[in-house]
């Protein structure tokens, strides 16, 4: 099939990219497009042309597969710049249709036709910078022809997309249209024909002062690193405009070139994109495509900062919610809080007052079960203790409407264990939010063995609503993630007496990344929490297993972290954390009953100890089952625990490193190594290639089963 269909009409041809399902620029199509506009342009019986995508869409940018595969094997020039400089050199006028999206390089064709109109709800960005790399065929450099320095250094350094209507604002789009489309399209083209074509490259721009621009890019140099902490790519967008204001079209795009190229071989472009094909993946589940309703409307049990966060997605996301707390005075305090945290979101302009208290309507806060029996989702979100979740679920059975899902937002409590006195246990689910629940993507989906395929597809979807990454997790202790927050934080306290200080192993790891050292999180979550769950854990671990002793001190001096004022570190009145030498003697101590020399130790032993311990439990949660796929658990790595999105999550960093370096340091830590990363290191494979095969499996499976049914 061609991928870029050639139609005529009225002395017009229309190319049509169609590649399905977002019209990517694959090498294919590029080959297809270059052929059928050579042709367009060759043929006397045509005058103007006309650009358009197939389907919902517009062309949402170079395949990523293709970028993924050079990113790996080294990038090869793309020919996309060429044919973009044959379309913009074109002596025909060509016009650029744009609906759905115009993304990356599917902006960057429109920005070398000559003329671009739009459907009112089309989406226009240069996302690149997503992706760890730049626009490289010529966004850097038209795109400021269009829309001035300021729009093209937001939209290329920040990745974000705006709608059509400020795309023409800002001059990259010359009209806006509700419908028809292509008719209008066609319109445009034939006025356009004989009229000398307006090439972008050489619009007359005047890019202002050199002084003006210098503070400009200064400015944005300075502001991207607050929200876009060690990423490379916005910084090297940056360059690639400031390029446009000092050289010709054809320079700048020789840097533009020389820039990209650097970007997409990058650690952090191979991670990103990782990334991207992750998240993807993470939705594949055979169950999500069992029939379910869909949820109108919900209800929380538990109004504690879990419960209210819980409360407050539902509302974001247009379903109302009932909220039941046992006591007054608790309820009172849990909706001043959600009225805060809302009010905080008006005054940072996140959102308008009147969505607000649209939002805010929808929380309906009780203390009874009144009108449960219409919720079509309950969420317990109670203590973390057996038997109080276990009552909790046997009243919910007597509450809730056949059907309904009942959620429990347990971290680590075996869901089979709660659902035990439920009868209704098919409909019983874990759901694990992370703190604070409305702001955080991640969500656990964790079924118990009783749990029905519609309940799982249920909540799968309702994640999709609520704007979450769901990943479906076994039922294990901890499920993925705090089952590998565990011996992370105990590497991280372990190194604590072998002689490192509880700041070094902060810094050092928020220096290689991690959004916070493992003591300062834990001082914020609350070390009684982390005590409360210990003996779930310790259960799962071989009894002479060395134990680090330095928290169980801390909870017995009630030392819980911020919220009594001292935990790893003591906290001034504005909760400062400062180094505290009641700790270091602690450790000391600890230190000492274990027989353990302090020594120094590197910060690059404190990192590696704490990645490949993550590593090396990731691997035995792959090999239990307890995740589908390596990059699952990436991705619960940096949605839920601020692992670096540029370093691709645990499990891709080890394959980076390759993972018979990773089995030697985790045997030279004198750690015993899962099976798994045993068998992958000694045949010199990856967690990649692992999921590879087992989604080759997965898919030769389903089709088994499609065949038998
Ligand atoms: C670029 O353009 C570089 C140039 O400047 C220079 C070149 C020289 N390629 O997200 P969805 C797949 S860089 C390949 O679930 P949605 C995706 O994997 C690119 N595949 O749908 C999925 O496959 P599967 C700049 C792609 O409706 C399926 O399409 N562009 C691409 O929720 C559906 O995707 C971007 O960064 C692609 N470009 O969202 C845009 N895009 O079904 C990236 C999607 O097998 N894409 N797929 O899992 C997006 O942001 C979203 O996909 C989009 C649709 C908003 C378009």
């Amino acid at each position: 099939m061609e991928q870029v269909q050639y139609r005529i009409e009225d002395r017009i041809a229309i190319l049509t990219i169609e590649n399905p399902p977002v019209n990517a620029l694959s090498a294919r199509v590029q080959e297809s497009f270059q052929q059928a506009l050579a042709r367009a342009i060759d043929d006397s019986k045509i005058d103007a042309i006309v650009l358009t995508g197939s389907g919902n869409t517009f062309i949402a940018g170079a395949d990523i597969k293709d970028l993924q595969r050079m990113a790996n094997e080294g990038a090869v020039p793309s020919i996309l710049p060429r044919i973009l400089f044959d379309v913009e050199s074109a002596p025909k006028p060509v016009v650029a249709a744009i609906h759905g999206n115009a993304f990356g390089g599917g902006l960057e064709v429109a920005l070398a036709a000559h003329y671009r109109i739009a459907t009112a709800d089309a989406r226009i960005g240069q996302p690149e910078v997503k992706l760890g790399i730049i626009p490289g065929a010529g966004g850097t450099q038209r795109l400021p022809r269009l829309a001035g320095l300021e729009a093209a250094l937001e939209m290329c350094a920040f990745g974000e997309p705006v709608r059509a209507e400020d795309a023409q604002r800002f001059g990259i789009v010359d009209r806006v249209v509700e419908e028809n489309l292509l008719g209008h399209a066609m319109e445009v083209a034939r006025e356009l024909s004989g009229v000398a074509p307006r090439r972008t490259r050489e619009l007359a721009v005047n890019f202002g002062n050199p002084e003006s621009n210098a503070a400009l890019f200064a400015g944005y140099r300075e502001r991207v690193p607050k929200t876009r902490k060690k990423l490379l790519a916005p910084l090297a967008a940056i360059d690639a405009i400031e390029a446009a204001t000092q050289s010709r079209f054809e320079e700048g795009c020789r840097k533009e070139r020389e820039i990209f190229h650097r970007m997409l071989v990058s650690s952090q472009a191979k991670a990103l994109i990782h990334v991207f094909f992750a998240e993807r993946a993470a939705r594949k589940i055979p169950a999500a495509s069992s029939a379910h309703g869909e949820i109108q409307a919900a209800a929380v049990v538990g109004a504690g900062t879990m419960g209210r966060g819980i409360a407050m997605c539902f509302a974001d996301a247009g379903i109302p919610v009932r909220l039941k707390e046992a006591y007054p005075e608790a309820l009172a305090s849990a909706i001043k809080a959600i009225e805060a945290s809302y009010e905080s979101s008006v005054r940072k302009g996140r959102i308008a007052d009147a969505e607000m208290r649209t939002r805010f309507s929808k929380i309906q806060p009780q203390l009874d079960y009144a009108g449960f029996e219409a919720a079509d989702i309950i969420v317990e979100a109670a203590f973390e203790n057996l038997e109080v979740k276990r009552v909790l679920f046997s009243e919910l059975a007597g509450v809730a409407k056949p059907g309904a899902i009942l959620a429990t937002n347990t971290s680590y409590l075996n869901i089979d264990d709660i659902a035990q006195a439920c009868p209704l246990a098919e409909s019983v689910i874990g759901l694990h939010f992370f703190s604070p629940a409305n702001v955080m993507r991640l969500l656990e989906v964790a079924p118990g063995k009783a749990t029905s395929a519609r309940v799982t597809a249920a909540a799968l979807a309702l994640a999709k609503r609520l704007g979450k990454i769901a990943i479906v997790a076994g039922n294990c202790p901890g499920f993925i993630g705090n089952r590998m927050l565990r011996v992370y934080r105990r590497e991280a306290q372990l190194l604590l007496e072998e002689g490192a200080s509880p700041q070094q192993v902060d810094r050092a790891l928020e220096e290689w990344g991690m959004a916070m050292g493992p003591f300062a999180a834990q001082d914020l979550a609350g070390i009684d929490i982390a005590m409360s769950s210990r003996h779930v854990f310790s259960a799962m671990e071989p009894p002479e297993l060395r134990q680090p002793r330095v928290m169980e001190m801390l909870y017995a001096l009630g030392r819980f972290g911020q919220k009594t004022g001292a935990g790893w570190y003591a906290y001034d009145e504005k909760r400062n954390a400062l180094p505290d030498p009641k700790v270091d003697a602690l450790i000391e101590t600890a230190a000492s009953e274990a027989g353990a020399t302090r020594r120094p130790i590197s910060n690059e032993e404190i990192v590696e100890r704490a990645v490949y311990a993550l590593v090396n439990e990731g691997a035995r949660i792959l090999e239990d089952g307890c995740a589908r796929r390596a990059s699952d658990i990436d991705l619960v790595y940096i949605n839920g625990y601020g692992f670096p999105a540029y370093r691709g999550g645990p499990m891709h960093y080890a394959d980076e490193a390759a993972l018979d370096t990773v089995h030697q340091r985790v045997l030279e830590f004198g750690w015993k190594p899962a099976p798994l990363l045993t068998h992958l290191a000694k045949s010199r494979s990856s967690f990649s290639a692992f999921d590879a095969k087992a989604s080759t499996l997965r898919a030769a499976a389903d089709d088994a089963n499609a065949d038998h049914a």
